[in-house]
């Protein structure tokens, strides 16, 4: 009797784990749409939404130009997907582990970076900018020198400010996000910020109040954002075919007007 019961205990177990293993192999896939029955699965896409226009948070909703860029391309390659604000090194940290699929913020595709992620086709130019009190003497780069520099940790910002102080340099302050370093400069607790053209000039326009301005230094390298991969990630070439159809057919250009109120460059993009 009581061996029997085993039996059918054992028996329904492994039925139940049966229907357990393709009930979850079905939900993670989800149908892409009504001209394309190929099952793709759904996009896990991370951000630090601390990087305005680019991506930032207004109230619970992740917006900006990036938010906007990833949705035409998922859209149009197909894809069904989830934006989550995770922050900036934990973004890393996904993509590294392949726990995410995408990360979009502003991020710049260079080669240290190329060693650990894959990029998608670059969606935008950027340079770094200075951004001091109106009254400030700092005019350049090499005007940093001696002076004490916020940036936010790990960006192509802190590399610049790094190559004229120096690594390890204790007068570069390094902070989780952007809207940190720009608070310290705010409490006086550093001379200037250096991070990507279009957050500086937005905070400047926005919070005249402040009185901040931005200095350019056109010996800063020129830089393009891409959307980051994990190593070998399979979908690059669904997000680059995206992203070319996206820029042919005026959505990008459209997005871009919304976002910066002018007309972007796309020649820059192509080369
Ligand atoms: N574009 C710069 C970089 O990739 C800054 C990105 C900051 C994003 N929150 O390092």
């Amino acid at each position: 009797m009581k061996k029997k019961t085993w039996r059918a205990t054992l028996f329904s177990l492994a039925i139940g784990l049966l229907m357990l293993v393709s009930a979850c192999g079905s939900t993670e896939k989800v149908n892409s749409g009504e001209t394309d029955s190929k099952e793709k699965e759904k996009l896990r896409v991370v951000t630090d939404a601390a990087y305005a226009p680019m991506e930032s948070m207004d109230g619970d909703k992740i917006v900006g130009f990036d938010v906007d860029i990833v949705d035409a391309v998922l859209k149009e390659a197909g894809y069904d997907y989830e934006l989550v604000h995770v922050g900036w090194d934990p973004l890393f940290v996904e993509l590294k582990s392949k726990r995410a699929d995408i990360g979009i913020s502003s991020i710049t595709i260079d080669e240290d970076r190329k060693q650990t992620y894959d990029f998608s086709l670059p969606y935008f130019e950027s340079i770094n900018k200075i951004l001091v009190p109106e009254d400030s003497n700092i005019q350049s780069g090499a005007d940093l020198k001696g002076k004490t520099v916020a940036v936010q940790n790990g960006t192509t910002g802190q590399t610049v400010a790094e190559g004229i102080l120096g690594k390890n340099n204790k007068d570069i302050k390094k902070f989780e996000n952007n809207v940190l370093a720009i608070m310290e400069l705010l409490k006086g607790g550093a001379d200037a910020v250096v991070a990507d053209n279009a957050v500086v000039e937005e905070y400047v326009k926005n919070n005249p109040n402040k009185k901040l301005k931005v200095v350019t230094d056109s010996s800063f390298p020129s830089e393009f954002y891409g959307m980051m991969l994990p190593k070998g990630s399979k979908i690059k070439e669904d997000l680059d075919k995206a992203i070319k159809k996206i820029v042919e057919n005026g959505t990008y250009a459209d997005t871009y007007k919304k976002v910066f109120g002018s007309e972007p460059n796309l020649q820059e993009l192509e080369k």
